[in-house]
């Protein structure tokens, strides 16, 4: 077939409307979520009753035990559209200050790097991206992130707070 003036342009024609296809795919990455994020725990008593030598912490055996946690971080999405990302995060503990990290997690079976002596994640070693550092109870305090697919770990990293269960997973899709 010879190319006229009128096919080529029909071929220009299609290559337009391709690109004008597949724009949703990539206008995806301009989304913006916001995650409402509570910092919690269940008092003195509960705290102080937690035996340290069960940390339930990600990838041990002891995290099967994270639902008697006494202290957590709860967001109001666990499923949430990769692009940017804003976590507005409050302290709604009447105890004491909390904060909140983000790790990316590769594989939800290994354990982060962890400090027994400072009873903290190693969060640098461990790859966070980002916190709201530590919030007084009753505050707000917000990150913004550009999160691509994958989990993530939300934390908080005050001495001990990981280990006690202040942890949760969230997918990015
Ligand atoms: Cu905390």
């Amino acid at each position: 077939m010879t190319i006229t003036r009128r096919t080529a342009m029909g071929l220009m024609a299609g290559t337009a409307a391709a690109i004008a296809l597949s724009k949703p795919a990539f206008a995806q990455d301009d989304t913006k979520t916001i995650v409402q994020v509570n910092m919690w725990d269940n008092g003195a008593d509960m705290i102080g009753g937690f035996d340290m030598e069960h940390r339930v912490m990600l990838g041990t055996a002891d995290a099967a035990f994270k639902d008697d946690a006494p202290m957590g971080i709860t967001p109001n999405k666990y499923v949430i559209a990769r692009g940017d990302v804003t976590f507005v995060v409050t302290n709604t503990s009447e105890l004491m200050e909390h904060e909140m990290i983000v790790v990316p997690i590769a594989d939800v079976t290994q354990a982060l790097p962890y400090n027994t002596d400072s009873e903290r994640m190693d969060e640098d070693a461990a790859g966070a991206i980002g916190e709201v550092p530590e919030t007084a109870i009753g505050e707000t305090g917000s990150v913004t992130l550009r999160l691509q697919p994958g989990t993530y770990m939300l934390a908080c990293n005050i001495a001990g707070h990981y280990a006690m269960g202040m942890w949760t997973l969230v997918t990015v899709i």
